[in-house]
């Protein structure tokens, strides 16, 4: 029997896995009793041993020959094979034109040792990952007002006694079922808003005097909030004593907000004014209070601003670091935090350090063993990466470890020709995801129970992720891969197999880091601590954040101005597409989408459309649809629903090819965060 976690999402669920007397599954998998879980798991964890199968798996590197094929290889001569391509384009163009995109669902040391391995021995700048898609918006945001970003600044179970908890765009009864049973308490004090464009299954659990469910129009989240801060500053609702003592700009904000009266925000949001008013009164209610964000806000152009409202309502109400209450965001992908912690962002060096920071770059350098100005400086963001793939500038070759941009990333069939335009595209996967059947290499990687390492969940704790199972002969660890190609390009640095080494070298480099892992071992984690970071050596970690100050010089967080700009609205013949997930699939589905049980229950693409748009358009229940824009077209079949708005459609994101509902999104991106715009994009509805 092997405690673990979860491969999927953040939440990080407690499990068991047991091995079976030679059954078709390996193992079987029962919830385990933890804080964040409580021995619950969702339909994804429960049919999770189905992961570890045969059916699908990569079992030997694959490399595309003349035929235009990919045929199966040994491993020396397709790492020899990289090795040299990699020299080659480095020589004739500059280190800058390899390019590294990794994943949010990679452990800490594999995430560590990526950031690691493009910096000193790719020597690029050019590294970005998901979490981009993901965390960026929220990171943003939270780094700007705290001066730290950690999702969750406390642990989960402070919830649990919550009499008013905000959700803005988050669809935690689809997304992390599990975390509901943390929700009861506001429930049954008629206390659960939830903010969404759809009646999602979330949104659900407000009836019956639980609570209430405002329903905007999507993207118009900014104005709301201003008018809920505009509120609370007019009637005098805010906590002045916590304002004056634990705030800065109080003046500009008081002043960013005084034309968002509630009249005018109803005719942006379609919000009554009088809704607004009495949540704004609600919240600011003495007692038990949280404010939390989820991707239906972040995943915006104006993301980042929205995510700041958000932090901004809930400074007034002075949430942050007050016992019983608090604000947050919800990180989505399984190492989604520690995986944006140690690396893998352009911009960012291990332990959440700025790469452009003098200090930074010589403390990590001296744990690397190189000079600090042989370290490369800041790359580019994501869609900039991705995008520019194969043009002057851009890069020529892309590494992915940990990531299916194929079906994932924003206006999908650009992203697609781009990466077309690539000398060398390397995908390191265990399954043939969509960007590995386009790749010129594909690796076969080891998954969540055939190896250890750490995850990072939604609260900022360290976990222990553990071996179960042998993996396939034939799938190796990442490390060893990136060992081995190290090796090939004569890289300086300890390029150790083992992730409890591994994890040893993470944590030194992160000291005095905002993330700061360096009082942390696997060792320590078996005793089964809980371990909150920052973690530095001789803490016990740090379960709650911001009790006595906050992480900005001078103590204080920062009241932002914020605001909202007008945007192209519906009409009669285009919709407002907004996107999201399902509770049976997974990110991509390139895991999900391999599980019977799943897939019978999610077949292929749906979108949800309100009855009365549809018979606008002679359109009936299961029917053949087309969504258009100028980027592509999306065929679904048609879900008559009155859970959302007329002026809206719904549409997951987790099929491939032409049921890709990012054939239809938008590429431009926030200016802060470089996230792209996910949840928002105009179309025409035809039926088939
Ligand atoms: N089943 C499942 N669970 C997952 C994942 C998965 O793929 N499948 N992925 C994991 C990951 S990586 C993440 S990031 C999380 C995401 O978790 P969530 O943030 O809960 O997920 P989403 O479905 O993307 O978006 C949440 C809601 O935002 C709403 N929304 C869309 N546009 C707007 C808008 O303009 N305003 C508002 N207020 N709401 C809007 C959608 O209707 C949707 O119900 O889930 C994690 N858990
Ligand atoms: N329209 C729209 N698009 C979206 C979103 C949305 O809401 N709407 N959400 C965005 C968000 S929040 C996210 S997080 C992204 C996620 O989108 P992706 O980055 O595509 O995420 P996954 O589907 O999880 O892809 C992970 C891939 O890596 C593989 N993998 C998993 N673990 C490992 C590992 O340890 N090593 C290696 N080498 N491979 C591994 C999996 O098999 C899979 O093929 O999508 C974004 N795209
Ligand atoms: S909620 Fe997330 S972590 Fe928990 S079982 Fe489901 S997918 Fe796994
Ligand atoms: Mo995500």
């Amino acid at each position: 029997m092997t405690d673990t976690h979860c491969p999927y999402c953040a939440l990080q669920c407690a499990m068991t896995l047991t091995p079976t007397a030679g059954e078709a599954l390996p193992v079987t998998v029962a919830g385990r009793d933890f804080p964040t879980n409580r021995g619950g798991l969702c339909k994804k964890g429960w049919t999770s041993a189905e992961l570890l199968a045969d059916t699908g798996r990569l079992t030997t590197p694959l490399v595309r020959g003349a035929d235009g094929e990919l045929h199966p290889a040994e491993w020396d001569s397709t790492l020899d094979l990289i090795a040299a391509q990699l020299e080659r384009i480095a020589a004739e163009d500059s280190h800058d034109a390899i390019g590294v995109f990794g994943g949010g669902g990679l452990t800490n040391e594999k995430a560590y040792q990526l950031g690691k391995f493009a910096r000193i021995a790719l020597r690029t700048s050019r590294i970005d990952y998901n979490g981009r898609f993901c965390m960026s918006s929220a990171a943003a945001a939270a780094n700007r007002a705290f001066g730290i970003d950690r999702g969750l600044p406390f642990p989960l179970t402070d919830l649990d006694t919550a009499e008013t908890v905000l959700l803005l765009g988050s669809n935690v009864g689809d997304t992390m079922p599990p975390f509901v049973s943390h929700l009861q308490g506001a429930r049954a004090r008629g206390g659960l808003i939830v903010v969404d464009p759809r009646r999602s299954s979330t949104a659900r659990l407000c009836a019956d005097g639980a609570g209430i469910h405002l329903q905007p129009v999507p993207g118009t989240d900014l104005a709301l909030l201003l008018a809920l801060t505009h509120v609370v500053i007019a009637e005098e609702l805010y906590d002045s004593g916590y304002v004056r003592q634990r705030t800065s700009g109080i003046d500009a904000l008081r002043q960013s907000v005084s034309v968002w009266w509630p009249e005018r925000a109803e005719t942006v949001t379609g919000v009554p004014a009088r809704s607004i008013r009495v949540l704004a009164r609600r919240l600011a209610e003495p007692g038990s209070t949280y404010i939390l964000t989820g991707r239906g806000v972040e995943q915006h152009v104006d993301g980042t601003d929205t995510a700041t409202a958000a932090i901004n309502l809930a400074l007034l109400l002075g949430l942050p670091g007050t016992p019983g209450c608090g604000y947050g965001t919800l990180t989505g992908q399984g190492n989604g935090q520690g995986g944006r912690e140690h690396g893998q962002k352009a911009d960012q060096l291990p332990g959440y350090q700025s790469i452009m920071d003098p200090a930074a770059r010589a403390s990590v350098a001296a744990v690397w063993g190189v000079d600090p100005d042989d370290l490369p400086g800041a790359g580019v963001p994501a869609v900039e990466l991705l995008q520019t793939a194969g043009l002057p500038g851009g890069v020529r070759a892309l590494l992915v470890h940990g990531s299916n941009v194929f079906v994932s990333a924003p206006d999908v069939s650009t992203v697609r020709e781009a990466l077309g335009r690539l000398d060398l595209l390397v995908v390191a996967d265990f399954f043939l995801s969509e960007t590995a059947k386009a790749a010129d290499i594909v690796l076969p990687v080891l998954q969540w129970a055939e190896e250890e390492g750490t995850m990072t969940n939604l609260e900022g704790r360290v976990l222990r992720r553990r071996r179960a199972v042998d993996a396939p002969a034939g799938a190796r660890s990442e490390l060893w891969i990136m060992a081995e190609l190290a090796r090939r390009l004569d890289a300086p640095g300890v390029w150790s197999l083992d992730p409890s080494e591994v994890f040893d070298e993470l944590a030194r480099a992160s000291a005095g880091g905002r993330a700061d892992y360096s009082g942390l071992s696997h060792a320590l984690l078996d005793l089964g601590i809980e371990a909150h970071w920052p973690f530095p050596i001789g803490s016990l970690g740090t379960p709650r954040l911001f009790a006595d100050r906050f992480a900005h010089a001078d103590g204080r967080a920062k009241l932002v101005a914020v605001r909202a700009r007008a945007q192209q609205t519906p009409s009669a013949d285009r919709l407002t597409l907004i996107t999201g997930r399902l509770l049976e699939q997974y990110q991509s589905g390139t895991q999900t989408r391999r599980v019977s049980e799943l897939t019978e229950k999610r077949p292929s693409l749906v979108a949800q459309l309100h009855p009365a748009t549809a018979r606008r358009h002679g359109i009936g229940e299961g029917d053949g649809i087309r969504l258009s824009n100028s980027r592509g077209t999306v065929q679904a079949r048609a879900e008559l629903t009155h859970d959302i708005r007329p002026d809206t459609v719904f549409l997951p994101f987790h099929y491939p090819d032409g049921e890709s509902a990012n054939l239809l999104t938008d590429d431009r991106v926030d200016p802060h965060s470089a996230m792209p715009e996910f949840k928002r994009a105009l179309v025409q509805l035809s039926a088939v």
